[in-house]
């Protein structure tokens, strides 16, 4: 049976519905600790769990006889730089915990998500390498990057089986923009579908490794579904999708929507982004378990237009 922490957030509201659908309803429970996320998960049993509530969490991982963990409770990289030590306590405390867990109870298997924001301004930028300098400067990227060492740890001194990938920024219709610095990309449906201008918090040539959200779920589910002794990369994997700026997101709306306007108004956000790559080396997550994406910025853009206003009904 599959636990699923932080359900109800950018990543795991989409991972929590392919899960259910691979693994059956009763083998998932969806936790958040937004009650008001129950409304969203009519597909599986949804309960309210405060990751930082370790008490609660262990006991609902005995009784229920929890097999697996996909631990997706996070403080995001512009959330995080307004509440630093927040950001760390919870980031680090919850993986640890987590970890601790699989320990204790011998779990099968957790899922842990990593970020391109392990990286940092002294990182080569093009076709980013999976072993490289790494001095992130936002405490996401310096929790994301001690949590993979912490995995790697856990793997190496107690066999504890826990994965992860260094996700690009994630592009979905299904939640709203989160505290993401790659967030401007998923806003930006929202305004075009809405006849708005989109005022962007980023230069419009801030290049970044992106991937729709439909790869970051197969990514995810390939990853897992590996036999282990493929996973050789114990830290992170790298993974890469598409890269893209500001202006090139824009254009391919434009096909669809003639009228849009944009303008640009960078904010402190736009320091985080210049820390990041442009692109990112994935070759390992080829060779390794056999990873190919699906989506190029075109498709994605068709895909977000048709689907969004499905979730989001536009304003007219
Ligand atoms: C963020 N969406 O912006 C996340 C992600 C690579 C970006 O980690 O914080």
């Amino acid at each position: 049976k599959i636990l699923v922490i932080g359900a109800a957030g950018q990543l795991g509201s989409e991972l929590t519905k392919a899960l259910t659908d691979r693994f059956g309803s009763e083998h998932v429970i969806a936790t958040d600790l937004n009650a008001d996320a129950k409304e969203k998960f009519d597909f599986c049993r949804f309960q309210v769990l405060d990751i930082m509530d370790q008490e609660s969490v262990r006991s609902l991982v005995k009784n229920e006889k929890i097999t697996q963990i996909y631990h997706l409770a996070a403080v995001l990289s512009a959330t995080g730089e307004k509440r630093p030590l927040f950001a760390w306590e919870l980031n680090m405390e919850s993986l640890l915990f987590v970890l601790e867990l699989a320990r204790e109870f011998n779990l099968d298997k957790i899922y842990w998500p990593s970020s391109i924001a392990v990286f940092g301004p002294n990182t080569p930028k093009i076709n980013t390498p999976q072993y490289c300098v790494k001095e992130p400067n936002t405490v996401y990227g310096i929790s994301k990057q001690a949590g993979e060492r912490w995995c790697e740890y856990y793997f190496q001194k107690y066999g504890v089986d826990v994965r992860s990938l260094r996700y690009p920024g994630l592009i979905g219709y299904k939640a709203l923009p989160g505290g993401g610095t790659t967030d401007y990309a998923v806003d930006i449906y929202h305004k075009a579908l809405n006849g708005e201008k989109f005022t962007c918090f980023l230069r419009e040539d801030s290049m970044l490794p992106m991937m729709y959200m439909p790869d970051a779920i197969k990514a995810t589910i390939d990853l897992m579904e590996a036999p282990i002794e493929n996973i050789e990369i114990r830290s992170s994997y790298n993974l890469a999708g598409m890269s893209f700026s500001p202006k090139d997101i824009y254009e391919s709306i434009l096909e669809h929507h003639p009228d849009f306007k944009i303008n640009y108004e960078p904010d402190f956000r736009q320091q985080i982004a210049d820390g990041w790559p442009d692109s990112i080396d994935d070759h390992f997550a080829r060779d390794h378990w056999g990873w190919k994406p699906a989506y190029g910025l075109k498709e994605m853009t068709k895909d977000i237009l048709e689907n969004l206003p499905k979730f989001f009904p536009i304003k007219l």
